[in-house]
């Protein structure tokens, strides 16, 4: 089967002016659609029969002829990577989470500021292009972290950080360079007025049942 570009639950300008409406809409239809083109050609390519899911595929390149593994860590974990941004996403987001998840940051990081510190700051460390991440475990408690390029938490044995990755921030350069150029904390600033935190909880709900 082929992956293809999923649609947006919101339009290109529906994050202003937090995230710009040309960054959302060349990053969605050129950057994303390019991932999911080069993974598609790769895995024709190959003539390999790709599970459903992509997250499946990430989660296991060893099982993946050995000439499109890097294919597929590079354009799956993109492709998969984007899904997971896009969902988490929302013009009525913001705030902070409540519930399961909140009891589990509180346990994992002590509270809600010092956990947004630990993930601003590993969005804003991150050399070069990349993504940080609020991670589930696999003894269900929640970690921070980042990969560099379009790795995914999923991707056990090539990561530092494995486990299901719940809300992440894409800081490679195209995510927001128009609008913010160099100042990258600015941008990781402002994504927290966009986080769609009863989205994340059911990814928590999801990662942890
Ligand atoms: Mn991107």
């Amino acid at each position: 089967m082929a992956y293809s570009l999923p649609e947006l639950n919101y339009a290109y300008d529906a994050l202003e002016p937090h995230i710009d409406a040309k960054t959302m809409e060349i990053h969605h239809s050129k950057h994303h659609q390019t991932y999911i083109t080069k993974l598609n050609d790769a895995l024709s390519g190959a003539n390999y029969d790709a599970p459903d899911c992509v997250c499946e595929l990430i989660s296991n390149i060893d099982s993946a002829p050995e000439k499109i593994r890097g294919a597929i860590r590079n354009h799956g974990g993109g492709h998969f990577n984007h899904m997971l941004f896009w969902d988490i996403l929302s013009p009525d987001g913001g705030g902070e989470p409540d519930g399961d998840l909140k009891v589990a940051i509180d346990s994992s990081f002590g509270n809600f500021d010092s956990f947004k510190e630990a993930f601003s700051n590993a969005a804003a460390t991150q050399f070069g292009s990349g993504w940080a991440w609020l991670c589930v475990k696999e003894d269900n408690t929640l970690c921070v972290c980042s990969t560099p390029n379009q790795d995914n938490p999923a991707m056990k044995d090539l990561v530092c950080c494995p486990g299901k990755s719940i809300l992440g921030i894409d800081v490679w350069e195209h995510a927001y360079y128009l609008n913010y150029q160099n100042r990258r904390p600015e941008y990781i600033a402002a994504f927290w007025n966009v986080v769609n935190w009863s989205k994340v909880a059911d990814y928590y709900k999801k990662a942890t049942g």
